[in-house]
This record gives C-alpha cells, sequence and structure tokens, in this order.
C-alpha cells in the first residue's frame, strides 16, 4: 500500500472513530439525531401501517422497501443518541433542541433498554417476514412493530 492511502486510510479511520464518541456528543447534537433516525423510520413506517390495518391498498413492493429501509435506518442504532444530558432542551444550543423525552429513559435505564431490545426483535421480524412471501405474516410484524414502538413512547416519551 502506497504511504498516501495509507495516511488517508488512517485519517478516515480517526474521523470515524471521533463520530462513535456519542456519549461525548453535544446533547443537542444527540436530541437532533435521535429525532431526525426515528423522523424517517416513522415515514416509512406510515404507509406500511395503513397498509396493515387496511387504510391503504396493498402494495407489496412499497411493504418490501419501507420494512427494508426501516431496518437499515433502526441499525443506526438511534438508542445511543441517549446520551446523558439530553433529558431537556440545552440552552443557548445554537440548534432547536426542544426534546420530550422523559426521564424515565435514565432512572430506569433496565426498563428502557428492554423496550428497545423488543424494538430489535420487532425491526428483525418485519424484515424477515418482508423477505418471504406471505402478506398476512407482513401484515401481522407490521401489527407488532407498531405495539413496539409504542412500548417506548408509552413510558418513555411526554404525552
Ligand atoms: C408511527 C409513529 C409512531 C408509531 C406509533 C405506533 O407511525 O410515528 O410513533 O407508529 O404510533 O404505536
Amino acid at each position: 500500500m502506497k504511504t498516501a492511502t495509507k495516511v488517508a486510510l488512517a485519517l478516515s479511520v480517526s474521523a470515524c472513530a471521533s463520530t462513535l464518541a456519542y456519549a461525548q456528543m453535544k446533547p443537542e447534537d444527540a436530541i437532533r439525531a435521535r429525532q431526525s433516525v426515528m423522523r424517517v423510520i416513522a415515514l416509512n413506517f406510515g404507509p406500511i401501517a395503513q397498509m396493515a390495518q387496511g387504510k391503504m391498498p396493498w402494495n407489496k413492493d412499497m411493504f418490501v422497501a419501507n420494512a427494508l429501509r426501516i431496518e437499515a435506518i433502526w441499525a443506526m442504532q438511534p438508542t445511543r443518541f441517549f446520551v446523558p444530558g439530553s433529558d431537556h432542551p440545552v440552552a443557548g444550543a445554537k440548534i432547536a433542541s426542544f426534546t420530550d423525552v422523559r426521564p424515565e429513559v435514565w432512572s430506569q435505564a433496565d426498563k428502557w433498554k428492554a423496550a428497545a431490545g423488543r424494538m430489535d426483535e420487532a425491526v428483525a421480524g418485519l424484515a424477515k417476514a418482508a423477505r418471504g412471501a406471505d402478506e398476512a405474516a407482513m401484515k401481522a410484524a407490521a401489527g407488532a412493530l407498531g405495539k413496539s414502538c409504542g412500548g417506548c413512547h408509552d413510558d418513555f416519551r411526554k404525552k
């Protein structure tokens, strides 16, 4: 490997490593990051939920595309963005940092992690169903995912 290539590689690895230091993220950046990820998941889940509930005509290609996108987006592990200090808007921050998070995310961390774990399972279940051919299984998996979204929102997000 040429020296220039080695240097470029080392630089890109350290740039990635520094963006991975989530615990050191500014709270306002963490709030924006998790809201951005959740927002894109919600946009992809909307049509899936509507199809599962018969509120929108069945479109398998759309269902599958959205389900696999949700898998990819959830793989960003947005739960990492619940860093200490991100439980309230940050005074003087350069970006808006309004948050609906409840402090129970930290004070009942085990319960919150369990709820997040159920989300892992539900997202995997949706993606698995989407890779199959069974429409009923896809709709059932969509329902399960909706429940697991709600499982966190009920207890850990302000009404
Ligand atoms: C959505 C969305 C959520 C979940 C939740 C399901 O589409 O934005 O937060 O579904 O309402 O319980």
